[in-house]
């Protein structure tokens, strides 16, 4: 990665307009890098940013879109033998939703061609396990070319998913898959404009279909050559952003699928060192900047039935801005389509809402245009001025001389402004430089300091004060840094203030919100949105049957906040453990997400385990679901399960069976739609067939509904 001639001329560009606002550096002292009379930038450091990487950077945020055949089978993954012909949206258009993308803000979108099934949302050639076979559009459908057009016409950045892991194609983890892989890949960069980023999912390898085999395959590390995907990539489309892709992609995953990145945060990671994922690696030799991944909905990445009442609120969206954009990652954030083609009602109302509460955040930097003054500039001169960090410019920046590693800046504002954000911004293109800094407030004649502490910088950091803060005067201190700092922007922002979003939790048969001062809570049991008129929750409210309960909070003006939803499952009060093959099984029937029904490491414990249930009633059941143990570790998770349902106790049928996906990443509670309805159950009987780490079984709660 080369600093170009024309970035450096960027970054060298006079602004000879903010010279005023100056003030004079010590003058006996000389400038360390100079050239007939011109101050030279400081030398990159260390890795930095290919021209594609800033650009792809700046984009901060954008949509990933799940849409395939679990949309229609409610899996997260497909085993590979889904039958095509499932895949028939009524009301598909790719225009409308980009242009609610646009709405919301987002500068692209990635659709998932691919997912670890195998099917082929283009008519591709090098599969027959695609989108011809549908009846779609009477098998003339093209998903990817209808987004990637859409994304032209509304200028946003069409970006592709494919899955490396195919659980359908027969030569899976042999030679042959790798030229139908290649294959695909060439496709979609050859056929659909301009991609911006290719995401090379890291979950991989298992059991498939594998073409009827049905069988687990494992694979070596590195089986699909990435590095001759990325030198294939480079050739058809030098400026996408490769995702992944083992050491030689140009982007990272966050670490997490809560869309969170640590901090400290560096955008580079080390050939040398492993691991690194979610902080980065401090001086690391390749710039492979993080991109935060997270859906906003809990139900998952593909679109489930119900999923309405686990959509995320934009309070908790928000947080989750914070905690990576505002750690200098891009945001990528899921937002499935459903079976009509639409995305979710749900979804678009928290997008939107999301949107606003950045649009308020955003609505005023108070450091733009205040006058700055530094304990050095480079070269005294304007083109490393201070007043770079206030100027809105990304380009411009405020530099010292060489060597000097712990300089201080002053800002003083034309009005005392409150704020509880501050925002710092680093000049990139030369490298992440910043180790620590501090900020400090003028306050009644003494220097306070609001930030303490304060880690990496890099692209950019947004630090949460936990107070408002109001002065006219700042003062940022580097305390400490690898090369002379480059500091772009240094900016003051208000977070919006937010009616916050009830959560309703249940015990026994009683349902609790918890009041606010200040805010009065609402809520109902009727599947209707609550109102003004609603009834006022005061104490635990009886709930006895299951069902859709949604309750918000108003303030004392009125206003009705963000509405929260949940869907209860059948009440657990009297339920009885008829038996269990080992360890406390009430624990999975307690409604409390944080106790777990375990068996033990011991051969006896191991896979198959199971528990059985009275209810004490009959019930008419149409799903149920599983809560993964909640305490960080994947410890006998169990990946595929079995559930028995029977009326009497005596006679038993089977009314699920199948895979829990994507457990390790995404723990989510997961919900299994019985094929029809299951009348009369008064017992059934859960088994987890298979555990994804070490050799017994665990569940936090099972529900049914
Ligand atoms: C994961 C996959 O396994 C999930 O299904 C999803 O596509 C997510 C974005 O990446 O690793
Ligand atoms: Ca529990």
């Amino acid at each position: 990665m080369k600093i170009t001639l024309s970035t450096l001329a960027i970054l060298t560009c006079t602004c000879a307009s903010l010279a005023t606002t100056v003030q004079a550096a010590d003058q006996s002292k000389k400038p360390t890098a100079s050239s007939q009379g011109k101050t030279l930038p400081p030398a990159p450091f260390g890795a930095v940013p290919t021209d594609a990487q800033v650009n792809w950077q700046r984009m901060e945020f954008y949509a990933f879109v799940h849409f395939g055949l679990n949309t229609w089978t409610g899996r997260e993954w497909g085993y590979g033998d889904e039958n095509p012909k499932m895949f028939n949206p009524t009301d598909f258009n790719a225009d409308k939703i980009i242009k609610t993308f646009k709405q919301a803000g987002m500068k692209g979108m990635i659709y998932t061609a691919k997912h670890h099934d195998g099917w082929c949302s283009w008519p591709t050639k090098t599969t027959g396990h695609n989108i011809t076979k549908s009846p779609w559009k009477n098998g003339k459908g093209d998903v990817v070319g209808e987004f990637a057009k859409a994304c032209k016409e509304n200028g946003l950045k069409f970006g592709t998913y494919l899955s490396p892991w195919d659980r359908n194609n027969a030569e899976y983890g042999r030679d042959g898959y790798l030229k139908t892989y290649y294959g695909q890949i060439a496709e979609l960069l050859t056929n659909y404009g301009p991609v911006f980023e290719i995401w090379f999912d890291g979950a991989n390898g298992g059991d498939g279909f594998y073409g009827g085999a049905r069988e687990r395959r494992q694979i070596k590390g590195d089986y699909y050559n990435f590095e001759q995907i990325v030198k294939n990539i480079r050739k058809l489309q030098p400026n996408c952003i490769i995702w992944g892709a083992g050491h030689y992609g140009d982007a990272r995953w966050g670490g997490s699928e809560k869309g969170h990145v640590n901090y400290p945060h560096w955008s580079t990671l080390s050939s040398t060192q492993p691991g690194g994922g979610g902080t980065g690696n401090r001086g690391g030799d390749r710039w492979v900047p993080a991109e935060g991944d997270t859906t906003i909905n809990h139900a998952g990445w593909f679109w489930h039935a119900g999923q309405a009442s686990r959509v995320k609120s934009p309070e908790q969206l928000l947080n989750v801005w914070f905690d990576c954009v505002g750690r200098g990652a891009n945001l990528i954030l899921n937002v499935a389509a459903d079976q009509t083609g639409n995305l979710d009602p749900a979804d678009v109302k928290a997008l939107l809402a999301f949107k606003e509460l950045r649009d308020r955040l955003y609505a005023n930097d108070f450091a733009k245009g205040a006058k700055a003054t530094a304990s050095e500039t480079r070269g005294n001169s304007a083109k490393y001025s201070p007043a770079n960090m206030v100027d809105d410019n990304l380009d411009t920046y405020w530099a010292v001389e060489d060597g000097n590693l712990t300089p201080s800046a002053e800002i003083q504002l034309a009005k005392p402004a409150t704020f509880d954000v501050v925002r710092l911004r680093e000049q990139i293109r030369l490298g992440q430089r910043v180790d620590s800094f501090e900020v400090d407030a003028w306050e009644n004649g003494v220097w306070k300091t609001i930030v303490k502490d304060g880690k990496t910088i890099g692209n950019q950091v947004m630090v949460r004060l936990p107070e408002p803060v109001t002065t006219d005067k700042l003062r940022l201190r580097i305390t400490g840094s690898q090369a002379t700092p480059c500091i772009s922007e240094f900016s003051l922002l208000r977070k919006p203030v937010i009616i916050p979003q009830p959560e309703i939790t249940r015990q026994g048969d009683m349902l609790t919100i918890p009041e606010k001062p200040g805010f009065t809570v609402k809520y109902t049991t009727d599947g209707t949105a609550p109102t003004a008129q609603s009834p006022a929750y005061t104490q635990p409210v009886p709930f006895a049957q299951g069902g859709l309960v949604k309750a918000c909070y108003i303030d004392k003006e009125g206003n009705i906040g963000p509405v929260k939803e949940n869907r209860f499952g059948i009440p657990k009060t009297g339920w009885k453990i008829v038996s269990s093959t080992a360890g406390d099984a009430t624990k999975a029937i307690d409604d409390n997400p944080k106790t777990f029904w375990h068996t033990h490491m011991a051969q006896e414990q191991a896979p198959p385990q199971s528990f059985t249930v009275d209810m004490g009633k009959p019930h008419d059941l149409t799903s149920f679901s599983y809560l993964p143990r909640q305490d960080g570790t994947c410890h006998g998770m169990t990946d595929r399960y079995t559930f028995e349902v029977s009326q009497d106790g005596k006679t038993w049928k089977k009314a699920a069976e199948g895979e829990f996906s994507n457990l390790r990443a995404n723990p989510i509670e997961l919900n299994v739609n019985f094929s029809k309805k299951e009348p009369n159950v008064r017992y059934f009987r859960f088994t987890g067939t298979r555990a994804i780490e070490k050799n017994h079984v665990s569940a936090a709660e099972i529900s049914v509904f």
